[in-house]
């Protein structure tokens, strides 16, 4: 029996970088998730008889979401929905899912990197019919809606058992519950070349894989281990918990302590690896080695030639402004074009529908290709075992001779968390007031060559985007401000800081970098803003 329920709007159903996240306790208030839900179904005129993914990363509160979400769509009168087993899909599962069958669109409940827990976070990303988050328009337009809406539909049924393979009908509406993993695996088969990374396992390389008790764990499991014969115990963390069991899942040098314990210890593996929350996002290691997502990226690009489903060429490449120039460098060298969009995958996706690009990633840990249209976590571990199966290589080796054919950009990244959000605002508007008056200015040997806020005009559909600060110096390093778009709590400040070298090849990052950090904090006055004299957060 559908129900039409009355409602009053919530005003802060704003989304993200990475769709709406808030803390758990806001998304479990009354009507807050059936709003925000039933919101996005009017401004996209109505659901009648499409059909939709839906899963989610496994954390608390996704069980009790996904049955709401069933029963509204089935009061919408959504044709068909196509559901991860227990309600779990990885964000890249997801969007290979939505292309394949060509859904109109698909949710996953995540707040991606963010803890998970009732006294955490929880989040809803929507993606259309492109299999990428939505623009910004759209994003605007649900939240303009949000304001206003008086009533949402829903049926009044028992839950749905999804814990099992198959299809269902629910009051007209086709429910399908999928093993989120199977199709996955098809994809990445197409890809790489399965059959030399057994050969890999087989000859008796090591590897760990944290899975941080998040959804991947089970892909993971089901990848390394039991199709390309890595080593049981391989994965860790490997079971998807509600709240991770704790764990930060943000696979960072700070948040992956147990894996940055093994790959520092005595007996290394060859190779170590995790993603996040939801599987978008990935880190790599070598034995007590840490690559940077930027030169991440510039290393799978100019590798391409080794995995067969790029090996025939590839189209350009593109970064997120914050991500370091490196990729760019690679770029130019191999002939293609580099593009340089604001934080956030779904300026990607125009780029890729576009056949403009074919690589794409984020300083954040993400890194991914056109196959799906979000970044994908285990694709770049493949992508990285590919290169040392093909170069029998270490990480460190294959990491270090790219250094000395491009250069390195070292790279770090600050974040200052937990700051008042009005005194964050008035430090960017102050700082963005600021920055003409720092061209030509000099910072003891850096000389300020640019200083303007960033902005992207989408090359396909016209958009302009203004996200970040960027100070330019003669020598090439750069630094970029920007608030994070990801946070359910105050606001964090981000730092990022990048210098060019073609010589000094091994040295400390921070090292590097003390100087241009230093000019950072002068230049937007960190300190005495936010009383903050350390980052909380070094990446
Ligand atoms: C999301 C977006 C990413 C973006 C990140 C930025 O990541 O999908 O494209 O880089 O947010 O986060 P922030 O605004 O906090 O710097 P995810 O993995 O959280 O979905």
């Amino acid at each position: 029996m559908i129900k039409t329920i009355s409602t009053t709007p919530y005003t802060d159903q704003k989304m993200g970088t990475g769709g709406l996240r808030k803390k758990t306790k806001v998304m479990m208030q009354p009507n807050y998730f059936e709003n925000f839900i039933q919101t996005i179904f009017n401004t996209i005129g109505g659901v009648k008889g499409k059909t939709y993914v839906v899963g989610g990363d496994g954390r608390y509160f996704n069980d009790i979401a996904i049955q709401k979400f069933i029963k509204m769509a089935a009061a919408n009168g959504v044709a068909k929905l196509i559901i991860g087993q227990n309600g779990y899909m990885s964000t890249p599962a997801g969007s290979n899912v939505l292309l394949k069958n060509k859904t109109n669109g698909a949710f996953i409940f995540s707040a991606s990197h963010n803890p998970g827990g009732i006294d955490n976070d929880f989040g809803v990303k929507y993606s259309d019919e492109t299999g990428g988050q939505v623009p910004t328009s759209i994003t605007d337009a649900i939240y303009k809606n949000s304001q206003s809406i008086s009533e949402y539909q829903i049926l009044d049924v028992p839950d749905v058992d999804i814990s099992k393979i198959g299809t269902q009908q629910l009051e007209g509406m086709t429910i399908e519950v999928i093993d989120p993993i199977k199709d996955y695996v098809e994809m990445l088969e197409g890809i790489f070349d399965f059959e030399a990374l057994k050969k890999l396992f087989k000859s008796g390389f090591t590897m760990k894989f944290d899975a941080m008790n998040a959804v991947t764990g089970p892909y993971g499991k089901r990848i390394f281990e039991e199709i390309l014969g890595a080593a049981p115990g391989s994965v860790i963390n490997a079971t998807p918990k509600p709240d991770f069991g704790g764990l930060h899942p943000d696979p960072n040098m700070v948040y992956a302590k147990e894996l940055i314990g093994i790959m520092y210890g005595d007996n290394a593996p060859d190779f170590g690896c995790a993603n996040d929350g939801d599987g978008d996002r990935n880190m790599i290691l070598g034995k007590k080695f840490f690559v940077s997502p930027s030169d991440s990226l510039s290393i799978l690009t100019d590798n391409y030639k080794l995995i067969p489903a790029y090996k025939n060429g590839i189209y350009g490449v593109a970064k997120s402004a914050a991500t370091s120039t490196a990729v760019c460098r690679t770029a130019k060298a191999l002939g293609m074009d580099c593009y340089e969009v604001p934080t956030g995958w779904k300026y990607f996706v125009n780029l890729m529908d576009s056949k403009r690009i074919t690589f794409c990633g984020e300083e954040s840990f993400g890194t991914g290709s056109s196959h799906i249209r979000e970044k994908d976590g285990i694709w770049a571990i493949l992508f990285w075992l590919s290169i040392i199966a093909a170069t029998g290589k270490s990480v460190e080796e294959i990491t270090k001779e790219h250094w000395k054919k491009y250069g390195r950009s070292y790279y770090i990244r600050f974040d200052f968390e937990g700051i008042d959000k009005a005194v964050a605002d008035k430090l960017m508007a102050d700082l963005e007031t600021k920055l003409p008056s720092l061209n030509g200015k000099k910072f003891g040997e850096y000389e300020v060559s640019e200083a303007a806020p960033f902005i992207y005009n989408d090359p396909v559909d016209g958009s302009s985007t203004k996200n970040g600060l960027v100070v330019k110096f003669a020598d090439g390093s750069r630094i970029v401000y920007r608030l994070s778009g990801t946070g359910t709590s105050g606001a964090t400040l981000r730092v990022y800081m990048e210098k060019f070298e073609q010589n000094h090849l091994d040295e400390e990052p921070l090292n590097m970098l003390k100087d241009i950090a230093k000019i950072a904090a002068e230049i937007a006055e960190i300190r005495p803003r936010t009383g903050k004299q350390q980052p909380d957060v070094i990446t």
